[in-house]
């Protein structure tokens, strides 16, 4: 009993606006990127986000309780909320459907229909008509609590009008759609943890919500998780501490909250006895870089654990404030705002930019956490001793380093340079590069193969310090990782100064084994804690030696991957010649150049901060006590590297 609510004269303009909504999805097809960010995994569920963002907003509205999220055979997606469903009316500016407009005309994000502000985060905010361009097909079904409609859209063109396909009592929005495999040519399919971490993370950031996710694909049993948080972020601070296997100084995480105009801000916050985490989040999106609502946290954090300390005597008249990093050590906290015009210092919306809600978080924590302080003395002391200890074993070990780095001569005018440093000819700090290399014999190929002009090598041996599990001062005085301070130049800690960095390019150079991703690993986890800088401004690289040399005759190719060893075999006919390289140990000086030194060839992959809260969690699983997460891992032998410089 299929209906088509179209009237004649509705359809003359429907003509005219579909020629429009061609145009405008033409552009999504075009140019994926700019309105998912990638074509790649990442951009691929981010087709999800943005189809349950209306859920969620759906569910802030006050109409929604429960949104399901499934996976299908085939890479098919289906996300049903019980919504009010999207209005299925004839719109009067586009004389079509408002769900027609929803899906096919491309807009700004959230400005059409029943007016009110979004605040649920897509990456770009460009929601269903985006992933309806990118889609092989997708279906939407509407219950309005008298019948079910449906349409079809396949690439974002209409194939179906809106029809009524059955009755119902119920109400609520299903969405079905098959990401296009012309456009995500990396990968179609879905990936499980990615999809539940995130969702998780919605459920925690909009207390009340119910979301489940369901693994409906052959062969995976029909996995089932369901994530309703009643505490909200309260509930997230107890996840994450319980992630780290922290325990909390206080009795109940401190929560603080507040409205103003049409913002709001709240926080939920512990100290822990294990690491410290402070993620925070605007309009439900995660701010990897922070912006003005961390940074106003941590400054009226800094601010009213310092005046309480002083009030109540716990600090003296003439003692030093308690420092902003001492404070925030061992903190577990959520910063979670909500604001109508979000503006982001970057594309990637890593980073708030909005002053006012600075102030409102500052506002927030100054007043209630003073508060919250004055009113749980007995708390409020255990945590002020613990940061106090804190700060005198930092500063023991801040002066231990200062001694250490002035016997090592790095405090004269002429610093004395490590004995195993073959240091470059060239001083330009634009232009050089340092090479960290694994291994006495490797450094030794390295030197005689590099140019000296403006590459530096030096050599590392041995297992190198665990950084996750010493403590500062063992950092600092340890004798592996002194070579590398002292080389850079720039300090450490809070002396760190990257203006005193001497070389442009940090290249880790190590095999492809597990030794070898090990070695990275502790590097790249020092460098993040003690040198965040130096990955933020992008100095810090990973060498990637070849695997595989394809020869016949006199051509030959480097291989990397196994892929690319296939290609080569397949490119110089199959009775091509595979050496395989054993390590960087084993190659001679010339074949070091050719394959991993030389700008002209070399492949490197640039470590970026974009991947900061994977690689933290990678160190902490590395480094912590669990053993069997580290054992596949090193198999594994994954590494945290996303830009390829070559
Ligand atoms: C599985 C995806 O899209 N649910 C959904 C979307 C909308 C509504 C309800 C809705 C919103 C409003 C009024 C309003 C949307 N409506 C629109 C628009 N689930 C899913 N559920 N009535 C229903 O915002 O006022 C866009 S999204 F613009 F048509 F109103």
């Amino acid at each position: 009993m299929a209906e088509n609510i179209n009237s004649p004269a509705v359809e003359n303009t429907y003509d005219e606006s579909s020629i429009q909504v061609l145009e405008g999805l033409e552009a999504v097809r075009k140019r994926p990127g700019m309105y998912i960010g990638s074509t790649g995994e990442r951009g691929l569920h981010h087709l999800v986000y943005e189809i349950v963002d209306n859920s969620i907003d759906e569910a802030l509205a006050g109409y929604c309780d429960k949104i399901t999220v499934e996976l299908l055979d085939d890479g098919i997606v289906r996300v049903t909320d019980n919504g009010r469903g999207i209005p299925v009316g004839i719109n009067p500016q586009k004389g079509i459907p408002t769900v027609t407009v929803v899906f096919t005309i491309l807009h700004a994000g959230g400005k059409f229909g029943g007016g009110g502000y979004k605040v649920s985060g897509g990456l770009h905010g460009v929601g269903a008509s985006v992933v309806n361009a990118l889609s092989s097909w997708l279906e939407v079904e509407v219950s309005d609590g008298k019948n079910v409609h449906r349409q079809r859209y396949e690439k974002g063109n209409i194939v179906t009008e809106l029809e009524i396909i059955g009755e119902t009592e119920e109400t609520g929005t299903v969405v079905t759609f098959k990401p296009d495999p012309t456009i995500f040519t990396d990968t179609t399919i879905y990936d499980f943890e990615i999809l539940e971490k995130r969702l998780r993370e919605q459920a925690f950031l909009n207390a009340g919500i119910r979301i489940v996710l369901t693994d409906k694909r052959k062969d995976m049993d029909g996995r089932t998780e369901e994530f309703f948080y009643e505490g909200g972020i309260r509930s997230y601070v107890d996840f994450l501490l319980e992630k780290t296997k922290g325990e909390s100084l206080n009795k109940e995480v401190i929560y603080l909250s507040t409205e103003v105009d049409d913002q709001t801000a709240e926080i939920a916050m512990v100290w822990s006895t294990k690491d410290t985490k402070i993620m925070s989040f605007a309009n439900t999106l995660y701010t990897v870089d922070g912006g003005t609502h961390e940074q106003g946290f941590k400054m009226a954090l800094s601010n009213a654990v310092n005046k309480y300390a002083f009030d109540f005597k716990h600090l003296k008249e003439g003692n030093k404030r308690l420092k902003g990093d001492d404070i925030c050590e061992g903190l577990v906290a959520v910063v979670s705002v909500k604001l109508s015009d979000a503006q982001f210092e970057s594309q990637t919306k890593a980073k708030l930019g909005n002053t006012s809600i600075g102030k409102v978080v500052r506002d927030m924590v100054n007043d209630q956490l003073y508060h919250f302080l004055e009113e749980n003395p007995a708390e409020a002391k255990k945590i002020i001793t613990k940061i106090i200890a804190y700060s005198n074993a930092r500063e023991a070990a801040q002066a231990a380093l200062e001694a250490s780095l002035k016997k090592a001569g790095v405090a004269g005018v002429k610093a004395r340079m490590p004995e195993k440093l073959s240091d470059c000819i060239s001083k330009d700090p634009t232009k050089t590069e340092i090479f960290i290399v694994e291994g006495d014999s490797a450094g030794g190929s390295a030197v005689e193969g590099r140019n000296s002009t403006y590459q530096a090598i030096l050599p590392l041996w041995g297992k190198m310090l665990n950084v996750e599990k010493a403590r500062d001062d063992k950092v600092y005085g340890n004798d592996k990782l002194m070579p590398v301070i002292v080389a850079l130049g720039t300090g450490i800690g809070e002396n760190f100064d990257i203006e005193k960095l001497r070389y442009d390019k940090i290249v880790i150079m190590a095999d492809a084994d597990v030794d070898g991703s090990h070695i990275r690993t502790l590097l790249l986890t020092f460098f993040f804690r003690y040198m965040p800088e130096l990955i933020e401004t992008g100095h810090i690289y990973l060498a990637q030696p070849p695997l595989y040399r394809v020869s016949k005759g006199k051509k030959h190719y480097d291989a990397f991957t196994d892929e690319q060893k296939a290609q080569y075999i397949e490119e110089l006919g199959g009775s091509a010649d595979v050496q395989r390289y054993k390590g960087l140990g084993e190659m001679d000086p010339e074949q070091l150049w050719e394959t991993t030194l030389d700008p002209k060839v070399r492949t490197m992959l640039k470590v970026t901060m974009a991947d900061a809260e994977l690689a933290d969690q990678t160190f902490s699983m590395l480094m912590g006590d669990e053993v069997e997460p580290r054992k596949i891992f090193i198999e594994e032998n994954a590494v945290f590297a996303t830009d390829l410089d070559i």
